[in-house]
């Protein structure tokens, strides 16, 4: 069910450029935080917000811009949405700090209800609340762990788990997320992926190359966990052939590996189901969630098989601020929202929208490689003329011209070649429209010739 009457927004769904961007008061803004904020917290473009509401982020300036990021991946449900903000603010008076594991509140408990509700699988399921995916992740690892009593944690080639010493480890690129801040925990292990614009194999061919790897570099009875995004998100929008998942599935639960899915960026309605795993028709033992679960408010979840999330002894997991009253209060309203609005129907309506006005973008322009992607998850894998060749330079310009034309899109890719969408699913096909004509301009006025980054090998 859509909503009954057209969405009203605090903010106009509309791009409107009133400075060069960033303007005045960004930059003001922008030498203060030199001066006061670590460079090691980079940002894609120091434009400076305001408010938001919807699609629309509207800066210190009154730029309004079109977001086709969400912060990557959290607001899928709109920017301060008043559902949202109305739930925080009313628990934020009644009650915001207990420490569930000294004394406990109902939100939580109503949280890890829904989960069990929305999570593949049809059997008996428990969780654990979190802060961060990376923190959702990690207490993954030490659940698998702890119920197989193995060692070992597969990860897959551009995977994206986080960046604490653990997921830092699981995490793919060595530029810039690792470098120089090792040493890493061992027992991590990165296998080849299904990447089909790259290796031009089958699911089932493609999964026979990851057991064997597994096979010949690890031991089967020695793996605890295998860790998979169903679609890998700051990787590149990569999506494993049909079959894939399946078989890796399978293979799992014939050698008693505990199967992950990493639902972190692209769970939550994003790709028109409620966890992305749902399109490769998989259920695995565990699921993780964060990001658009709360609606910009903090919190993370495992979700999965009761026995093994049980594996653990009381009070061999926890955390200070994990599933605290307000942010799952605020979790409470996405849920009814996602349920109320059909944002699910709108992700695919987004889809729809995306593939009508950018999937031909592969033979208008011979530097777009694939246009691929699953609901308001979508991304443009950006190649040197007619190859398959990374093609990085093109992708900072094509950032460059957007965020300076009032749009808001992400990267993402081992190589950095894939312009990256993660809109919010009630994005309007008329801003949708109006992106993409500012990203066509963008790729129209690059004059590099492309630096190729590395040449990639899978
Ligand atoms: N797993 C699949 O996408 C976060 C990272 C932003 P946290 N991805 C965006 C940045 O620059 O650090 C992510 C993810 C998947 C885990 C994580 C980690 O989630 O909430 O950022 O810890």
């Amino acid at each position: 069910m859509t909503p009954a009457e057209p969405r009203t927004f605090a903010v106009p769904q509309e791009r409107k450029v009133v400075t060069a961007l960033p303007g005045p008061n960004s930059l003001a803004l922008q030498a203060r935080r030199v001066a006061s904020v670590s460079r090691g917290a980079g940002t894609l473009a120091n434009i400076y917000m305001e408010r938001g509401a919807g699609a629309i982020l509207e800066d210190v300036d009154g730029n309004r811009l079109i977001d086709l990021g969400c912060g990557i991946g959290v607001t899928t449900i709109g920017h301060a949405h008043p559902a949202v903000a109305a739930a925080v603010a009313e628990q934020a008076h009644k009650l915001t700090h207990t420490l569930f594991t000294v004394t406990p509140y109902e939100n939580y408990v109503k949280v890890a209800e829904k989960l069990a509700e929305i999570t593949p699988g049809d059997f008996e399921k428990h969780s654990i609340l979190v802060n961060s995916g990376a923190e959702a992740v990690e207490n993954a690892a030490k659940i698998a762990r702890r119920f197989t009593g193995r060692r070992a944690l597969v990860v897959l080639d551009h995977a994206f788990h986080g960046r604490t010493n653990m997921t830092m480890a699981m995490t793919y690129r060595p530029w810039p997320e690792r470098e120089g801040m090792g040493p890493f925990p061992g027992e991590i292990y990165s296998v080849p992926i299904s990447y089909p614009f790259r290796d031009g194999l089958t699911g089932e061919e493609a999964a026979e190359r990851t057991i064997d790897y597994i096979e010949t570099h690890i031991g089967p009875r020695e793996v605890a966990a295998f860790f998979a995004e169903p679609i890998q998100g700051d990787g590149g929008i990569v999506i494993p052939a049909p079959g894939y998942f399946a078989r890796i599935a399978e293979y799992c639960r014939d050698n008693g590996i505990v199967f992950v899915a990493d639902e972190i960026q692209a769970g939550i309605a994003r790709t028109g189901a409620w966890y992305s795993i749902e399109h490769h028709g998989v259920v695995p033992d565990l699921v993780t969630s964060a990001k658009g679960i709360a609606g910009g408010m903090p919190l993370a979840a495992v979700t999965g098989r009761a026995e093994i999330m049980d594996a653990v002894q009381p009070g061999g997991i926890g955390g200070t601020f994990g599933g605290n009253p307000v942010s799952t209060a605020a979790a409470l309203a996405v849920f009814d929202l996602i349920e109320r609005e059909d944002l699910i129907g709108e992700a695919q309506r987004v889809e729809r929208a995306i593939v009508d006005r950018f999937g031909g973008w592969t033979s208008k322009y011979d530097v777009v490689g694939e246009v691929r992607g699953k609901g308001a998850m979508f991304g443009v894998e950006l190649v040197l003329p007619g190859t398959r060749t990374p093609n990085p330079a093109l992708l900072k310009h094509v950032l460059k011209y957007a965020t300076e034309h009032g749009v808001i899109p992400l990267d993402a890719g081992s190589w950095d070649s894939v312009l990256r969408l993660l809109p919010s699913v009630v994005i309007s096909e008329a801003l949708l429209d109006d992106a993409a004509g500012v990203l066509e301009e963008a790729i129209e006025s690059f004059q590099g010739v492309g630096e190729a980054g590395i040449t990639p090998t899978s």
